[in-house]
């Protein structure tokens, strides 16, 4: 069963497998717990049985029950966390190989796109910055793709929902997360973390497409560029 969007990322069906991993164990947990709440509650009614007793819990008898849940709910930890390791180390390490790198800057209430310009080098005076409500970032397809993830004002969070991707932006800080896309489209980024009254207007676009493509933009969005700003 597949509730989620699309997936188009390396390693985006590695994360749908721990959430339904991790919802079987905290689903289980909640399912058994309510039942423990609930059925002494029917069970006893007042119509059927004496006043109810005050137990402190200390005694052998009741203490046993606290360690055994103790112990499942620890072990549960420790399957997900085993489980767990291989996605996070893929999704937190960063691949030797880059293809192309961006920084991508949230504020209130736009994301804003910078381009490494003909240099190829972020941070240099030919960097073009794209900041337009509902504008596009292009990216190669089956690139590794790096993003230096920064924050303008407050809080952000970068999401790219189709990829699996969503990281916190900090203001001071830049953090750099990686996409490796599958599939050419139209992707949403969207902002998860609500920063400000228009906080819903953050909706911008990821558009992957193949080598060819994408050089093409680049080159048009470059000479664009320069037109602009030799005009000036
Ligand atoms: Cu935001």
């Amino acid at each position: 069963m597949n509730i989620f969007p699309e997936n188009v990322s390396t390693y985006g069906q590695d994360i749908d497998q721990l959430f339904w991993l991790v919802l079987v164990f905290a689903g289980t947990a909640f399912v058994i717990s309510v039942f423990i709440l609930l059925y002494p509650l029917f069970k006893n009614h007042h119509s059927r049985i004496q006043r109810a007793k005050y137990i402190t819990g200390e005694g052998k008898a009741h203490f046993k029950w606290v360690i055994i849940a103790l112990c499942v709910l620890t072990m549960s930890d420790f399957i997900i966390l085993f489980a767990e390791h291989h996605t996070w180390e893929e999704f937190e390490t960063l691949p030797q190989q880059k293809d192309a790198e961006y920084i991508v800057t949230g504020r209130q209430w736009n994301w804003a796109f910078t381009y490494p310009g003909l240099d190829g080098n972020l941070g240099t005076a030919d960097d073009v910055v794209i900041d337009e409500p509902n504008s596009e970032l292009h990216v190669p397809l089956s690139k590794n793709v790096f993003f230096q993830l920064k924050a303008k004002d407050v809080l952000h969070s970068f999401f790219v929902v189709n990829s699996r991707l969503k990281q916190d932006c900090i203001p001071g800080r830049t953090i750099t997360r990686w996409i490796n896309f599958t599939k050419e489209g139209k992707y949403d980024i969207s902002c998860a973390e609500i920063c400000g009254i228009a906080h819903s207007q953050m909706r911008n676009f990821i558009v992957v497409e193949s080598q060819e493509k994408y050089n093409t933009y680049i080159d048009s969005l470059y000479k664009q560029h320069s037109a602009t700003a030799g005009g000036n």
